[in-house]
């Protein structure tokens, strides 16, 4: 037994410290489980991690479903959870305590031989670390839904999927039926609205962590405007940028990294990033690192020989003036994110700007040229779930990203910066140690 308690000892300790992300305190996940208990309306949550790929395929490693880390913090593969609000009795299902039960797979010597060795349920400290007080070996869940559910009748919130896709709970949730966890009226609902409205607020420690996210990217920006130049290629400064956040503690890149000059500056979603840059070209340089599994989602774009021309210039002028008249219009609690939402969208804002400012080759007014949303929100997911029917207020984290892309003339600008609106209302900029406007970039790139 004392042998025994000290190698669970060894493992929690090699587990905790291979656990490279930074977590929040356990308060801040139970915080959400109850939050999220507490919109079922008396269902139950069942949630599933993600499962550990086979072979060597996965160029990033393992990552976490990101609703599973939301509510748990935990950054192992396999596990599971389930969260039951409290129930007064009503009908013929009897009343229920608010429960929580972390799942976690039993230790699988071969497995760990090949990835490492994980925290298990009968480790020492298992309840300390993961900061749930029932935590049970895998094997055990089917007993334990049969016990919360509620019977005749329950409503289960978890992972659904569309037809065409897999979700981590897709399997387990067949087996379950299998093997009658479930009473004879069963409801399932998809927990992913609701998660996409807790996850639009995010509390102080997920600020810090963004923060430290945008801070690794900010870095990497700041190493590209000195080693932009004519003949390097586009993949040099994609690795170096990728560097750059990496020593700062990013774990990967939070997208793939988009380096596109000439022509390829007006290509969204380019990342190719093969080219050599030519002197009289621009470089669009989307690119940002996730640290603790939060994106940084930054753009800048440079003169390739460190001068603007006039045409250049002028476009870069537009499109910086456009995201200032969206910062300048922003209201806490009435601007929205969104495309044709009214009076109150700050993208209309941005089109406005960019359709009365500039012309085409053809003296053409440039919206037409502006060919994406205006921002987006911004954490776990590059891309965050959220409701963008809602205004923008306290606590939210998004881009504000207008570009111009004229094929024609081979002329792409996108200027992105992520903002968070702070507790009184106020527009914060997170990116705001990266200069922005034309002079400044110029500046910022003389300065080798
Ligand atoms: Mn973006």
């Amino acid at each position: 037994m004392r042998r025994y308690a000290q190698l669970s000892v060894l493992i929690l300790l090699l587990a905790t410290s291979l656990a490279a992300l930074e977590r929040q305190p356990n308060t801040d996940y139970r915080a959400r489980r109850q939050r999220l208990a507490a919109m079922t309306h008396g269902g139950t949550v069942l949630l599933f991690a993600a499962v550990e790929a086979e072979g060597p395929n996965a160029i990033y490693g393992f990552h976490q479903d990101n609703n599973f880390y939301y509510l748990t913090g935990w950054s192992e593969p396999g596990a599971a959870v389930l969260i039951a609000p409290a129930a007064d009795a009503s009908g013929e299902n009897k009343s229920r305590p608010y429960t929580e039960i972390l799942f976690l797979p039993a230790h699988n010597a071969t497995q760990e031989k090949w990835t490492g060795p994980k925290l298990g349920p009968e480790s020492a400290n298992v309840r300390e670390v993961t900061g749930f007080d029932n935590v049970a070996v895998l094997d055990r869940m089917r007993d334990e839904v049969v016990r919360v559910l509620p019977t005749p009748r329950a409503v289960v919130y978890s992972g659904l999927a569309a037809w065409d896709e897999q979700r981590p709970a897709t399997v387990p949730l067949q087996w379950l039926r299998r093997a009658n966890a479930f009473p004879n009226y069963i409801g399932f609902e998809d927990a992913a609205p609701l998660l996409a409205k807790l996850r639009m607020v995010k509390d102080a420690g997920e600020l810090a962590l963004i923060q430290k996210a945008v801070d690794a990217s900010v870095a990497a920006h700041q190493a590209a405007f000195k080693a932009v130049k004519p003949n390097v290629t586009e993949r040099e400064i994609s690795a170096l940028m990728q560097y750059e956040f990496g020593r700062r503690g990013c774990e990967r890149p939070a997208y793939a990294p988009i380096v596109g000059s000439g022509f390829y500056s007006t290509v969204l979603h380019y990342s190719e990033d093969s080219g050599a840059m030519r002197a009289g070209d621009v470089v669009v340089m989307d690119v940002g690192g996730e640290y603790s599994g939060y994106a940084a989602d930054i753009t800048r774009t440079l003169p390739i020989n460190g001068k603007w021309s006039a045409r250049q210039r002028e476009i870069y002028d537009i499109v910086y003036g456009a995201q200032q008249a969206a910062v300048d219009a922003f209201q806490s609690g009435r601007s929205l994110l969104g495309r044709g939402v009214g009076a109150d969208s700050l993208y209309q804002t941005a089109y406005d700007y960019i359709n009365t400012h500039g012309k085409d080759k053809h003296g053409q007014p440039l919206g037409k040229y502006f060919i994406h949303g205006l921002g987006h929100h911004v954490g776990l997911d590059v891309h965050d779930p959220a409701d963008y029917s809602l205004p923008l207020g306290p606590g939210q984290v998004f881009t504000l990203e207008p570009g111009i892309y004229i094929p024609e003339e081979k002329l792409g600008v996108r200027l992105e910066d992520m903002f968070y609106v702070d507790a009184n209302g106020k527009l914060v900029m997170m990116t705001s140690a990266l200069p922005r406007t034309a002079a400044d970039l110029e500046k910022a790139m003389a300065a080798k």
